[in-house]
């Protein structure tokens, strides 16, 4: 039998308190309308678009209801319709539900399917685990956010562009700590230097002013996640961004320009703008899984140079006719650049194949499973 898990009504986010007359059809009709327009209005806030509608074609849409996850906690998520806040508790069956996906609800609320994504973050469990970790879905545009002070690092910026890429989200970096840097531009160049057409924001996160120009990417129904090492200052901006102490933000020494995770969970915050921001932890150990293309399209460059070189197999070490060691050699290619590249190609291969190891020995199980299964059944029966 089909399980139904049930949800929790925590909040109305309906402004309507009273219910249409029972005996008068002409304004249970108004009322509808009424509702269908408010709803569409809801969800697009929640940055909803034809592409999941299109999923549900054939059905009836208005007599379905489709939820966003707003927040990943331990044992439930919670949902927002287009009406109400919902708590759904997470099963088994729920294991690649993420941040930012849409749900389609039963009539009783419970969970029915989870819509197709329009994008998606993912990257390796952290530790020795082995398996895909979801961060989140239906993201637009991605903050890269790093601080301008001495953790400024590039390698680290290029693992974070690198799943941007592989997610087909348009990457924004946003430099915070602006009020406590003399020189902004040595930073932006060094960005430009990697990724030529990027958008790059400087901010002091503390001030509401300072941000003002970030309201451009957070139209009605765009959805942006802040990613970024730990302290450089999510939370301070989302919190900046919306004009509350939503995310609660940790005082950091700025002498070691140390920080500690104080963000543990995923939460969707609705701005005032009609978009959503996302805020994710610091990621401490970024490891990328499955991310062969968007590693690709991070360094452009290298791969059109290896094109070049004589010959296919190339590992631009010593073989004649390179032309990535010529470039280096040239001052056109930089050994920091190369040795990102490298490392990340290296990882992400590493880890899909463990990965892919995984999920072979998995469904060998479970066909291993299987077989006794059918053999007790078969005993059974005779
Ligand atoms: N002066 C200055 N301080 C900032 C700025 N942005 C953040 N901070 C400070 O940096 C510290 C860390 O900020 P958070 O917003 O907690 O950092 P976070 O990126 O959310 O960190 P995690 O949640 O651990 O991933 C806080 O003390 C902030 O006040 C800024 O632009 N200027
Ligand atoms: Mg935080
Ligand atoms: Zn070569």
């Amino acid at each position: 039998m089909k399980k139904h898990h049930k949800f929790s009504i925590i909040k109305s986010t309906s402004n309507s308190t009273s219910s249409p007359s029972a005996d008068s059809s002409a304004s249970r009709a108004a009322n509808f309308i009424t509702n269908r327009d408010q709803s569409s209005e809801s969800l697009t806030r929640l940055g909803w678009r034809s592409f999941f509608a299109q999923q549900v074609a054939g059905e009836n849409i208005t007599e379905l209801k489709f939820a966003k996850v707003m927040a990943c906690h331990r044992n439930q998520f919670e949902l927002e319709t287009s009406t109400n806040t919902l708590t759904l508790p997470i099963t088994n069956q729920m294991a690649d539900i993420t941040i930012g996906d849409w749900l389609v609800l039963n009539d009783d609320n419970s969970f029915r399917q989870r819509l197709e994504r329009l994008s998606l973050f993912s990257r390796k469990a952290p530790g020795s685990k082995v398996q895909t970790q979801l961060i989140a879905a239906n993201v637009d545009t991605v903050f890269i956010v790093s601080s301008l002070n001495k953790d400024f690092n590039l390698s680290r910026i290029e693992r974070y562009l690198a799943l941007a890429n592989e997610a087909e989200v348009t990457p924004v970096f946003v430099l915070t700590k602006a009020d406590l840097c003399d020189d902004t531009q040595v930073y932006i160049k060094q960005i430009l230097g990697i990724a030529p057409l990027a958008m790059v924001e400087t901010v002091n996160a503390l001030a509401r002013e300072s941000v003002q120009p970030l309201y451009a990417y957070c139209a009605l129904g765009q959805t942006v996640a802040v990613m970024g090492s730990s302290g450089v200052g999510k939370s301070t901006l989302i919190n900046s961004l919306i004009g509350a102490q939503a995310q609660l933000t940790s005082n950091i020494r700025e002498d070691d320009s140390k920080g500690r995770h104080t963000t543990t969970g995923r939460t969707l915050h609705q701005l005032n703008s009609g978009g959503l921001l996302l805020d994710t932890p610091g990621m401490r150990e970024l490891q990328l899984a499955d991310c062969e293309q968007g590693v690709a399209d991070t360094f452009e460059e290298i791969i059109s140079l290896a094109r070049q070189c004589r010959f296919a197999d190339c590992h631009h070490q010593s073989e004649p006719g390179c032309a990535v060691q010529t470039a280096l050699t040239n001052g056109e290619l930089e050994y920091r650049r190369l040795a990102s590249y490298q490392k990340l190609l290296r990882e992400q291969a590493l880890n899909t194949a463990s990965l892919a190891q995984k999920r072979a020995k998995d469904r060998n199980l479970t066909k291993f499973h299987r077989s006794i299964q059918d053999g007790a059944r078969r005993l059974k029966g005779k």
